[in-house]
């Protein structure tokens, strides 16, 4: 094997379909900021203290590319790694970005393969992007760089890579679920896209259940490539070099959530969104715009509760946040559609002078506002159908300082691995047993609730970004797996890997 290179001897290069910075237009022109989310916080250390570079699009039209070079020549500085900019024409957007990756992968391997438009000339574009984005990065490398991809805009990068030589350590890691094989057999280019992703050294998934269905694609599809389980990974042969597939699960930058919670602004806020809802208990639903995320059937939910409990009526009210997000694109704008319709409706069945159910509010919040209803709401309605790890789960936990919030969650999130035992778990299908847990949320005394929620903080500080970054940097380096003991011991209803039916 030929793959033994350490990966500490040298830089950290990322790599992601958008870089992670902010341009925004003003009166004195472009300028930049940089962006705010928990992997860009975690990795900024890492890539200042060993050096490192990070290679994206910018979010802007391809012939501003000039503008954009110049202005992360500046941010570079600041940050102290390098920036650079893939420039993406307009034409690559629309068919590798909004295309091959929102229209094909993101719906598949979310399990909904009718929602997916499996048009060739997306898959041209997405080889064609992903070949530009692998020029560049071996434009940008030394020989002993590990260079590590996000996601699954970028699946044949490791297979460009290879293709033009390059021996460097190479690791992915998928942010979405990784599809069972009857779903992803599915897909058009699914030899193309798994023999690609057997070409990086290190592949990271959220969960067990991923990994697995990752490794049954491959027994499946390709028998010829040798498997077996060693030390927590499995481990793949292919083209001469060993791969390793290790589940990693993603978290938030924990200090800095809870830093921010005991802020006065968010205490201020917290306050008064209570104040404004006096003796009741306050529901919280915070959801991009996405059909992934469950929405609909977490309102009939709701709609359940209140009829088969006419108690629960003026004394709960569901808060429930959408940030709107491509509501140009038909499905998006007919999901909308249908929410709306669903809170009127049910608004229009229950509200009495004083109490009204849903507060339905559809426009980004600022991190204050948002940490105030985390901080504030006694239950967390956390339902995706099916959701690669779920950060708004973690985020509500560690934002819970008074310790007395119930989690309700998906059992399709990648989170269940982790916070199963402490959180209700629900089938978000399931609108009468989601409707239940919430009643069950509602009723739970005091003790438990702080039982629960004092074991889902712990555990969730336990294993934050940082430790996430530091797992998979270790894996890589050292090929040895730090133990994450809660993802290897969830037995959900409906899996038999953990029950000791092999993969
Ligand atoms: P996402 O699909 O973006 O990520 P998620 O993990 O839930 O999903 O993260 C959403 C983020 O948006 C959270 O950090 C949250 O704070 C923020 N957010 C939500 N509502 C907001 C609002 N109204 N205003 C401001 N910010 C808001 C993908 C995968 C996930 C996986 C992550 C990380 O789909 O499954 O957990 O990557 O790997």
């Amino acid at each position: 094997m030929n793959n033994e290179a350490s990966t500490t001897r040298g830089r950290l290069v990322i790599v992601s379909n958008r870089l992670p910075v902010v341009f925004e237009r003003g009166e004195e022109g472009l300028r930049t900021r940089p962006g705010s989310g928990g992997l860009v916080t975690a990795l900024a250390p890492v890539l200042r203290d060993r050096g490192g570079i990070w290679i994206g699009w910018s979010g802007l039209p391809a012939d501003e590319q000039e503008e954009v070079e110049h202005l992360l020549d500046g941010s570079s500085a600041s940050a102290g790694y390098a920036l650079r900019s893939v420039p993406l024409t307009a034409e690559e957007l629309e068919l590798y970005y909004y295309g091959f990756a929102n229209e094909i992968l993101w719906p598949l391997f979310h399990d909904l393969q009718s929602h997916c438009n499996f048009d060739p000339a997306y898959w041209a574009s997405y080889r064609e992007v992903n070949r530009k984005f692998a020029q560049h990065i071996a434009e940008a490398v030394a020989e002993e760089d590990f260079i590590w991809v996000h996601d699954y805009h970028l699946m044949l990068t490791g297979a460009e890579l290879r293709e033009r030589g390059l021996g460097n350590p190479l690791g992915f890691f998928l942010h979405i679920p990784f599809p069972p094989p009857d779903i992803f057999i599915k897909l058009p280019w699914r030899f193309n896209v798994l023999n690609a992703l057997l070409d990086f050294d290190l592949l990271g998934f959220q969960t067990m259940r991923d990994k697995r269905n990752f490794v049954q694609c491959v027994r499946m599809l390709l028998p010829e490539i040798p498997v077996r389980a060693e030390g927590g990974f499995h481990v793949m042969q292919h083209h001469g070099r060993e791969l390793r597939a290790g589940v990693f699960p993603i978290s938030i930058d924990v200090r800095e959530f809870r830093r921010l919670a005991a802020s006065d602004e968010v205490s201020e806020s917290a306050w008064y969104i209570h104040e404004a809802l006096p003796d009741r208990q306050i529901v919280l639903g915070v959801d991009r715009l996405d059909y992934t995320k469950g929405i609909p059937y977490r309102l009939e939910a709701f709609r359940m509760l209140l009829r088969r409990h006419p108690d629960m009526r003026g004394r709960i009210t569901l808060v429930q946040v959408v940030v709107p997000s491509r509501t140009d694109i038909p499905e998006y704008f007919d999901l909308k559609t249908k929410i709306e319709r669903l809170v009127g409706e049910i608004n229009g069945e229950f509200t009495t002078s004083g109490w009204v159910p849903i507060h339905y509010l559809f426009r980004h919040l600022t991190r204050g506002e948002l940490l105030g209803y985390y901080r504030t709401a006694e239950i967390a309605l956390v339902t995706p159908i099916k959701d690669g790890m779920n950060l708004v789960a973690k985020e509500y936990i560690t934002c819970n300082l008074e310790g007395n919030g119930v989690l309700i969650l998906s059992e399709f999130a990648g989170a269940a691995a982790q916070l199963h035992r402490d959180a209700l778990l629900v089938n978000p299908y399931d609108i009468e047993g989601t409707a239940e847990a919430l009643h069950v949320a509602f009723m739970m005394d005091h003790d438990e609730r702080r039982r629960r929620m004092r074991r889902m903080r712990a555990n969730v500080r336990r294993y934050d970004i940082y430790r996430w970054v530091e797992s998979f940097l270790d894996a890589a380096a050292s090929r040895h797996l730090h133990d994450f003991p809660m993802v290897s011991e969830y037995i959900p209803p409906y899996d038999t890997t953990e029950l000791g039916v092999s993969i």
